[in-house]
């Protein structure tokens, strides 16, 4: 995933630009790793220019491929590795001018091959680059980033002093209310955005399959802290409505962490969310919190820019963060749990009649719940098969689409 540049993230695009800034001075050289076990296509070698020249066009000249996975050779020389590979490796290798190496990092220990990079090394930068191996952002640019980071630092502080408080306020307003004893998370957002996976973080098992799009509406339960919370999962770019809550229920707007977030996603989902007003009873759940590493969630938020921030504080400033890949974390779930119900805390208090809020009591009115939502969601089904959403296109076109469509 992240493969083309405009997918990843601002924040990933700027760290690797900044990366530089933390070697001084120099010689430098780039050493563009690339494993030998996986077949290497037109997508990988694409991913590798557009990255590698956010630094610089010129940073060709500094770069060695350096395969891994050296053991998964065996009797087969590199050369013969090359070219059996294909046009995107041989574009490669010939844009390094024919620099390149093996690791066999199983081989730990082994100070030759190490040794003979470092002299691979040494001989390049006796030639070529204009005997100029020094490579530096510009100081400006530099203080400029530096300053970026500052301001964002800062909104993010802020953005987290700002959750904090709401959280307080909306606690004590729970403690006037009955405990929901039952709770309908929806999932939503656009495709390929990690919905499945959250829900099946959220049920603590492998219910709704990940490996495959998302073509159908599907719900299960679970009981958590003494809840019955059931989740429905849905097809990206789902156009919902609000006769889709019929119990006590939230919206989780699925964005994944570790991507870009451009104006046309925000315009995607915003389509998804307006028809029904239901802005108060959504939640930004960001999915890939494993790719936070030790970056907070609100500096993700202000680096990634105008539309992320914008769709946040259209829910409140309701947001949390799960790692799909940490199944087993349950502290996670409970914490998204606690924040859904807080973010209800209010909508129930101001909507005290609404039926919505009714505890669901007697089996025949789940019963007839069931009925209800099982139709609504038939007929935003055939609402959303009329839009013609061709599937198989790319999730910006799609999204487009759908817009131009409704
Ligand atoms: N590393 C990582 N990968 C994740 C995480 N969440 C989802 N993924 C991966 O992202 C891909 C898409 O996840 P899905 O859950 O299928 O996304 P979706 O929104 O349901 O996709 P559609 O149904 O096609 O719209 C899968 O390969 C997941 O394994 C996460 O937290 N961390
Ligand atoms: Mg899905």
């Amino acid at each position: 995933m992240n493969y083309f540049c405009n997918e990843t993230s601002l924040f990933d695009r700027r760290e690797m630009v900044l990366s530089l800034s933390l070697c001084p001075p120099g010689p430098h050289v780039f050493l563009l790793v690339i494993r030998v076990d996986r077949a290497f296509t037109e997508t990988h070698r694409r991913a590798a220019q557009e990255h590698l020249e956010l630094i610089s066009e010129l940073v060709w000249a500094r770069t060695i491929l350096l395969f891994t996975f050296g053991d998964w050779l065996g009797d087969t020389t590199t050369e013969k590795f090359i070219e059996s590979e294909g046009e995107p490796l041989r574009w490669l290798v010939e844009k390094c001018s024919n620099r390149y190496h093996v690791l066999n990092n199983k081989t730990k220990g082994d100070g030759f091959q190490v040794r003979e990079l470092i002299g691979k090394i040494e001989e390049a930068m006796t030639c070529g680059c204009d005997g100029s191996w020094h490579y530096e952002i510009e100081r400006r640019e530099l203080e400029e980033m530096k300053r970026w980071m500052k301001e964002e630092a800062e909104r993010a502080d802020d953005r987290r002093r700002r959750k904090e408080k709401q959280r307080l306020v909306a606690k004590s307003e729970l403690e006037n209310l009955a405990p929901l004893r039952e709770l309908r998370l929806i999932l939503v957002g656009g495709r390929k955005g990690g919905k499945s996976s959250c829900g099946n973080t959220i049920l603590n098992r492998h219910d709704f399959p990940t490996n495959s799009q998302t073509a159908s509406c599907c719900e299960n339960q679970c009981r958590i802290e003494g809840k019955t919370v059931s989740v429905l999962d849905t097809p990206g770019c789902f156009p919902v409505a609000p006769e889709v809550l019929s119990t006590p229920s939230a919206f989780l707007l699925v964005v994944n962490v570790s991507s870009s977030f451009t104006a046309l996603h925000r315009e995607a989902i915003e389509e998804q969310l307006d028809a029904g007003e239901l802005w108060s009873r959504t939640v930004v759940l960001f999915s890939h919190g494993d790719w936070l590493g030790d970056t907070s969630l609100e500096r993700r938020i202000e680096s990634e820019g105008e539309p992320l921030r914008r769709l946040v504080e259209r829910c409140g400033n309701w947001y949390h963060v799960l790692d799909n890949k940490n199944q087993g974390d349950a502290a996670q779930v409970r914490e998204l749990i606690r924040l859904v119900e807080e973010m209800l805390a209010t909508e129930r208090r101001v909507c005290k009649d609404d039926q919505l809020w009714r505890r669901v009591g007697s089996a025949e009115e789940q019963q007839n719940n069931a009925m209800l939502r099982r139709r609504n969601l038939r007929k935003q089904m055939s609402r959303r098969n009329r839009l013609s959403l061709d599937c198989e296109s790319n999730f910006i076109h799609t999204e487009k689409q759908y817009i131009q469509l409704s």
